[in-house]
């Protein structure tokens, strides 16, 4: 085995001692972050690659990490950083440190205008049980399906599981879905066919996308699966169209994956290649205070090279 030790399908990240410890050292003496526009400046990209290359086995680390991320690997990974949480506490040090090692993945940026960098999805009771806040089964779905450009990676950080012990995450090998479905659904799901959901206040994802193909003709590196099961019940897709959706949903269903985020887990998914949702909360969460609920900080990643939809 290398330096890591991975948990069940090789999608876990535990670090060995000696780079928990150097990195709960950092944690304290990482200097805030500076935005360039809607990306993480150059000069903190370039101080934080600095103060990591001090960290013991970094290297190997995210080498290992950008390899299960890839066309090649696995196409997500969870990093626990659990027990630098329980020392630093997951507040701004521990967020400085998440962002470091994530722009050695991609860069870190901010699409949606009206949220900070790291966008707070917690638990709402009065939300549609659906949404990423509600406490329903959010069903399988990529982050800016609607834009041309769509983030790359998209990165979910549990700040609070569930106190209650459910609303487990299930993400789904959209590619390996698709690959599963009869050709007369994968040639209706290349129609430009579908739409879902508003486009404003938004930054760097390209322009708005409607109506839109589930699939295109891009490389896996590059293009998309564009699914949101929302747009099977939010909108107005004609019978032969949805069926085909409806058809591509159940196989997402059918391969899905599912494990509980634990405090400090950051789960980093592909959007190339993988779509994610979440089970539902237990209930009873009218019982638990809310600052106790669980919460959640996401935050998305750009690629260099990434383009426009058939500008190659
Ligand atoms: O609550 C979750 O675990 C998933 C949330 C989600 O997928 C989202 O915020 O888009």
């Amino acid at each position: 085995m290398g330096i890591l030790a991975h948990d069940g399908e090789d999608t876990f990240i535990n670090l060995p001692n000696e780079p928990e410890k150097a990195l709960i050292d950092l944690g304290s003496t990482l200097p805030s972050w500076d935005l360039e526009g809607t990306f993480l400046a150059d000069s903190a990209i370039e101080r934080y690659q600095a103060e990591l290359a001090s960290v013991p086995l970094v290297t190997e680390t995210i080498e290992s990490l950008l390899a299960m991320l890839s066309t090649t690997g696995t196409g997500y990974a969870v990093v626990r950083l659990g027990k630098i949480a329980d020392v630093l506490g997951t507040g701004k040090q521990f967020l400085r440190l998440a962002t470091a090692i994530l722009a050695e993945v991609a860069r870190p940026f901010q699409p949606f205008r009206r949220w900070p960098l790291w966008k707070e999805s917690g638990t709402n009771l009065n939300a549609n049980p659906g949404l990423s806040t509600g406490t329903g089964y959010n069903a399988f779905h990529m982050d800016l399906v609607n834009a041309t450009r769509p983030p790359d990676y998209t990165t979910l950080l549990c700040v609070r599981p569930d106190p209650l012990g459910a609303g487990a995450s299930i993400v789904s090998n959209a590619r390996e879905a698709v690959s599963r479905l009869t050709p007369s659904s994968r040639a209706l799901l290349t129609d430009a066919a579908y739409a879902y959901g508003g486009f404003f206040r938004l930054a760097d994802v390209g322009q708005e996308y409607k109506p839109f193909p589930v699939l295109d003709s891009e490389p896996d590196d590059r293009g998309f699966v564009r699914f949101t099961a929302k747009m099977l019940t939010e909108s107005e897709l004609d019978e032969v169209h949805a069926n085909a959706a409806k058809e591509l949903a159940g196989q997402m269903v059918a391969g899905q994956v599912s494990f509980t985020l634990q405090r400090g887990d950051m789960l980093i998914v592909n959007q190339h290649r993988w779509v994610r949702g979440r089970e539902p909360l237990a209930n009873g969460q009218h019982d638990v205070e809310p600052e106790n609920r669980r919460l959640l900080l996401q935050l998305f990643l750009r690629s260099t090279g990434a383009t426009e939809p058939g500008a190659s």
